[in-house]
C-alpha cells in the first residue's frame, strides 16, 4: 500500500495547486519570473491571469528580519523534549512548497529511551475489548493522504516562526482504526498516547512528560486525521514520530501525538490530560478546563506572515517585494490585506493563483514601495472581521525589517 517514493519535482506535482506554478517556475527561471503563474487550465492555454511586476528586474539582495531570535536554522539542537530543528522559510519558493524530511521542523526529539528494534505494538484499553494493535494490522489502511501543514503552537519569533513545514503524508484513517476495534456503545472519545520518556529533563521545565490528546469521534472523522507511517513518500523519520504518529489536519502540532502507543476509549467524564492543559492557552482556550469535553478544537485560525523581503533594482529605481505565506482557517479566504505603518491604510494583497484549499500553505508575493528609511513593522489581517484571526489580531506574527534604501 505503500505509494512509491517521489521526487522533489513530483511532491511538487502532487501538490494540486501549485503545478502550473511548478511548470512554470521551471520554464522560465529569471530572477523576475519565479512568482509569475499561468493560467487557471491545468495545462495552461497561455492566459496570463497574474501579473509580475518585478519581471526584468535585478535582484539585489534580502533583507534581514530584525529584533527576532538567534536560533540556527535547519540544524537540529538539544535533546529530548528540547529537540528543535527550525526551518528555514526563507527557501519557499512556488517549486518549493513541501519541505524535504531533514528541513522539516522537529519539536521533541527521537526518545533515547525508546528501543528503535522492539516491534511495535499499540495498545487498544478503556471503553473497549482490550487488544494489541501491530503494524500489520494498520498497514492495510494506509493510503495517500496529500500534502499537509504543521505548525507548533508555540511557533514564534524567538524562532523565526520556523516550527512550521509542509509534507506530504500517508497514514491510516483513524475511522478506519476504530472501526477495528471492539468499541462500548458508552465511548465518546479517544485518548491517543504516544511514547515520552527521555532520560534528559527539559531545561527550565518547559515541557511536562506525557504526550496525549482527546478528540471526539466527530472530531477525528471531520479532520480526517491519521497514523501516518509515512512522509514524502519514505517511512517516518526517528525524529517525526517512527513509526507511528497521529496527524490532525488543520490542528496544532501539539495535538499531533509522535510515537503513538495507546488508544483508549473513554467517554463524556473524562478529565484532560497533561498535554492539554500544557498547551490549554497556546491552543486558544478559556483558561484550563479540566475535562477533555471543554476543549474547543485544537484548529489552526487563518494566518499570514512575510518570509522574505527582496531587494530589487527595477527600471533604475530601488524597489522591495514582500513574499509571504497565508495558511489556516476553515475555509480558504483570499481576502489578505497588508500595512507597513500601524498609521497606514490597509492595502490589499493579491494572492495569486488564489488559494483553494485549507490543507497547506499559499506563497504570495507584494510589492513595496517605502516612503524613507526606518524599521517597519509588517502587519497582516482578513478583510472580513466574520472570519476568526485571533493571531493576526494579537499581533503574533508581525515582523520587522529595517530599510536603509528606498
Ligand atoms: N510523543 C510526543 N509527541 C509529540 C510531542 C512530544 O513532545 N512527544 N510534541 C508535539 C508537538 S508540541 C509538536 S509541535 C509536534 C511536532 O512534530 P514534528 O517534530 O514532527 O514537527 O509533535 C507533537 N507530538
Ligand atoms: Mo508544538
Amino acid at each position: 500500500m505503500r505509494p512509491p517514493p517521489l521526487s522533489r519535482a513530483g511532491l511538487a506535482l502532487l501538490e494540486g495547486a501549485s503545478r502550473r506554478r511548478f511548470l512554470l517556475a521551471g520554464a522560465s527561471l529569471s530572477a523576475g519570473a519565479v512568482l509569475g503563474c499561468g493560467s487557471d487550465e491545468p495545462m495552461g492555454n497561455g492566459v496570463a491571469t497574474c501579473d509580475d511586476p518585478f519581471r526584468g528586474g535585478e535582484r539585489l539582495l534580502d533583507v534581514p528580519f530584525v529584533n527576532e531570535g538567534t536560533v540556527p536554522l535547519e540544524t537540529l539542537v538539544n535533546q529530548g523534549w528540547d529537540g528543535r530543528l527550525y526551518t528555514d522559510l526563507t527557501k519557499l519558493n512556488p517549486d518549493a512548497l513541501v519541505i524535504e524530511n531533514e528541513r522539516f521542523y522537529v519539536r521533541t526529539r527521537y526518545p533515547d529511551l525508546l528501543d528503535p528494534s522492539a516491534p511495535w505494538t499499540v495498545d487498544v484499553s478503556g471503553l473497549a475489548t482490550p487488544r494489541q494493535l501491530s503494524l500489520d494490522d494498520l498497514s492495510p489502511l494506509v493510503k495517500d493522504q496529500g500534502v499537509h501543514l504543521l505548525e507548533c503552537s508555540g511557533n514564534g519569533k524567538g524562532g523565526h516562526f520556523g516550527l512550521l513545514s509542509a509534507a506530504q503524508w500517508a497514514g491510516a484513517p483513524l475511522s478506519d482504526v476504530l472501526s477495528l476495534l471492539d468499541v462500548a456503545p458508552s465511548a465518546t472519545r479517544v485518548l491517543i498516547s504516544g511514547f515520552d520518556q527521555h532520560s534528559v529533563p527539559s531545561a527550565g521545565g518547559h515541557s511536562t512528560p506525557g504526550a496525549s490528546w482527546i478528540f471526539s469521534f466527530d472530531q477525528l472523522a471531520q479532520t480526517g486525521a491519521f497514523l501516518a507511517t509515512e512522509m514524502n513518500g519514505v517511512p517516518l523519520p526517528p525524529d517525526h514520530g517512527a513509526p507511528l504518529r497521529l496527524f490532525v489536519p488543520g490542528w496544532y502540532g501539539c495535538t499531533c501525538i509522535k510515537w503513538v502507543n495507546e488508544i483508549v476509549l473513554v467517554d463524556e467524564g473524562q478529565p484532560a490530560t497533561a498535554q492539554m492543559q500544557e498547551f490549554a492557552s497556546r491552543t486558544h482556550q478559556d483558561g484550563v478546563p479540566a475535562l477533555a469535553r471543554d476543549y474547543r478544537p485544537a484548529a489552526l485560525q487563518v494566518a499570514a506572515m512575510p518570509v522574505r523581503i527582496e531587494k530589487w533594482r527595477l527600471q533604475g529605481q530601488i524597489a522591495y517585494r514582500v513574499v509571504g505565506i497565508l495558511w489556516g482557517g476553515d475555509a480558504p479566504t483570499n481576502a489578505l490585506q497588508i500595512r507597513f505603518d500601524k498609521n497606514d491604510p490597509w492595502q490589499p494583497v493579491e494572492v495569486c493563483p488564489p488559494r483553494t484549499g485549507t490543507n497547506t500553505w499559499t506563497l504570495w508575493s507584494h510589492r513595496w514601495q517605502p516612503a524613507a528609511p526606518g524599521t517597519y513593522a509588517i502587519e497582516h489581517r482578513i478583510a472580513d472581521p466574520g472570519v476568526p484571526q485571533q493571531r493576526l489580531d494579537s499581533g503574533w506574527y508581525v515582523r520587522e525589517v529595517t530599510i536603509d534604501e528606498v
